[in-house]
């Protein structure tokens, strides 16, 4: 199977991509982990993404926060699928990181999650693997299931609650 690359800008960014690799790790997904900056380690940025492909990499998610051109910059060097997720920093609630990561110009894609959208980021590479991979499409049909199965327990719950 393709690994996901996940690369940060900085270990600051650590907590939302923690959510990424447990969701990776709960379809069985191989992933690499890197803290890579597009502003303090740009040429290990690039040459990630640069050889990406080559070293079996299916996906790439790319967080960052603030001035957030880490997705930018690795969907500039790679032609794999990016998926970005805006980090909130301190300042400005993350909409810094979502215009900067969001706003590509055409020819350059990066496909962006919600702010702090780590689940997201890892379900979308699952879902782009899964295009080839027809046990993992049912790992991500089960995984459906499960997650439609507990909002009707709670619900059902809910309703008992009300109707007492
Ligand atoms: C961005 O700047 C990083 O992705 C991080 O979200 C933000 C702040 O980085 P630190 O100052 O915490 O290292 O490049």
């Amino acid at each position: 199977m393709k690994k996901v690359g996940i690369v940060m800008g900085s270990d600051s960014d650590l907590p939302i991509l923690r959510k990424a690799m447990d969701t990776l790790d709960s379809l069985q997904i191989p992933y690499e982990c890197h803290i890579y900056s597009a502003h303090r380690t740009p040429e290990e940025a690039r040459q990630f993404a640069l050889n990406a492909r080559k070293n079996g990499f299916g996906a790439i998610i790319a967080a960052a926060g603030m001035a957030a051109h880490l997705a930018g910059a690795i969907a500039a060097n790679t032609t794999l699928p990016v998926i970005g997720i805006p980090c909130k920093g301190a300042c400005l609630d993350g909409i810094d990181a979502l215009l900067s990561t969001v706003m590509m110009p055409s020819g350059i894609p990066v496909a962006t999650v919600a702010i702090n959208g780590g689940v997201n980021a890892a379900l979308l590479c699952a879902q782009i693997i899964a295009v080839e991979d027809a046990e993992l499409a049912a790992r991500l049909d089960a995984k459906r299931a499960a997650d439609a199965a507990k909002v009707l327990e709670k619900d059902a719950a809910l309703q008992a609650e009300l109707h007492c």
